[in-house]
Order: structure tokens, then C-alpha cells, then sequence
């Protein structure tokens, strides 16, 4: 093998790496099967529709699209993944970046649950005051997810959208207090899954202050 064949090789191996390091478990929406982005689990299709799109990336060549109809602007829709807490972690730095569309008698935000190995919660944020509504450019959203107890075992995270219009999702990253986590930090673990009923809004009308109760 001559030394240049030597070179591509290799520059070709640092960049399927790179590329696999900036983007653990799909968190760019760049890998989808049958029309779902891998690693995600998604919210039930009767309460919204997405779809890959290439034409709205934050970062990569695609980004996650949730269109939500008037008709089920009630209900929430969750994109999100469960992964175990990760070693040696005090800290870690949830981001994602929405841009959104006409979206009305709602918001969209990221969300993050800590809980215990059963399933208890031990601390929740919705980030409703950090949410975006109507229509905007790509946004940056930010949140430190603080893991204080040594039952914390599980962490659940990613975006949610209230009410009607188009919401795009990209870019998510976890980082600790020295860098990006890869996949070799992050340990999946099946979703406990929301059942239809907990996405329906209580109130009958309001726009809640908290979605504390319904993700
Ligand atoms: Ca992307």
C-alpha cells in the first residue's frame, strides 16, 4: 500500500470518529429508520407528525420537524432518550436548539427528569420560561441537570412542544464539567414510556405554567 492510499485511509477513519463523536446517539437527528430518528423515542403519532428535513439544520445535514394541527394542541409531544447517569458526573449541561413556526396556544422547551432506579423522581425541569413560541430563528437553549443524590440511576431528557404549528429540534448536547459526553458515556436505557393520558392537559383551557404533571 502506497503512502498516499496510507493517508486517505486514515483521514478517512478520523472522520467516520470525528463524526461519530459529535454526534452520540443520533443527538443531531442525522440517522432515521422508517420515517422515526434512531435512538428516539417519540410521542404517538395521533398527537403530531415528523419528519426529516433537510432543509432546517442547526447542525449536520438534517434536523427533527414535530407539526402539531389546532386539533391537538392540548396534548404535548415529546421527543426524549433515558440514559444511566454517567460516571464521576456532578454536572451535567443539557442543550438543544429549536427554532419554531407559527407555533400558537402553546410553547416548545427541553425537559430533563432525574430519577432512582424504580422510577422515582428525584428532580424534574420543564424550562417552561426558557420556551420559545411564534415563530423564530434557531435558539439555543441551555440547563444544568445536577445529579445530588447517589440513588440517581436513570436521566430522561430532550424536547417538548405545546399547542399547534411546526417545531424543529437539533444539536442536542450533554457535556460535563471538562467536555462533550460521546456514546461511551451515555448508556441507554428503555424509556419509561408516557401512557396517552398523561399528555392530556388537566386544565381545560389554560396554558399551563408547568408541565410538571403532564410529561
Ligand atoms: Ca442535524
Amino acid at each position: 500500500m502506497n503512502r498516499a492510499v496510507k493517508l486517505i485511509l486514515i483521514s478517512l477513519l478520523f472522520f467516520t470518529c470525528s463524526t461519530r463523536n459529535t454526534n452520540p446517539r443520533n443527538f443531531s437527528f442525522e440517522n432515521w429508520i422508517d420515517n422515526s430518528p434512531t435512538e428516539w423515542y417519540t410521542t404517538p403519532g395521533k398527537y403530531g407528525s415528523i419528519r426529516k428535513d433537510s432543509n432546517e439544520a442547526a447542525s449536520g445535514n438534517y434536523s427533527l420537524s414535530i407539526t402539531k394541527s389546532p386539533a391537538v394542541s392540548k396534548y404535548v409531544y415529546k421527543v426524549s432518550q433515558s440514559i444511566s447517569v454517567p460516571k464521576n458526573t456532578g454536572e451535567i449541561i443539557l442543550s438543544a436548539q429549536l427554532k419554531g413556526k407559527e407555533i400558537k396556544n402553546g410553547y416548545a422547551g427541553i425537559f430533563y427528569t432525574v430519577l432512582t432506579s424504580t422510577g422515582d423522581v428525584l428532580s424534574y425541569e420543564d424550562f417552561t420560561n426558557k420556551s420559545i413560541q411564534g415563530t423564530t430563528e434557531w435558539e439555543t437553549l441551555t440547563t444544568t441537570i445536577k445529579i445530588e443524590s447517589e440513588k440517581a440511576q436513570r436521566i430522561n431528557f430532550g424536547a417538548w412542544f405545546l399547542g399547534s404549528g411546526e417545531l424543529w429540534v437539533d444539536d442536542i448536547q450533554l457535556k460535563n464539567e471538562t467536555s462533550t459526553l460521546g456514546n461511551n458515556d451515555l448508556v441507554p436505557i428503555q424509556e419509561l414510556e408516557a401512557i396517552d393520558s398523561d399528555l392530556i392537559i388537566q386544565s381545560s383551557e389554560a396554558i399551563p405554567s408547568k408541565l410538571s404533571d403532564i410529561l
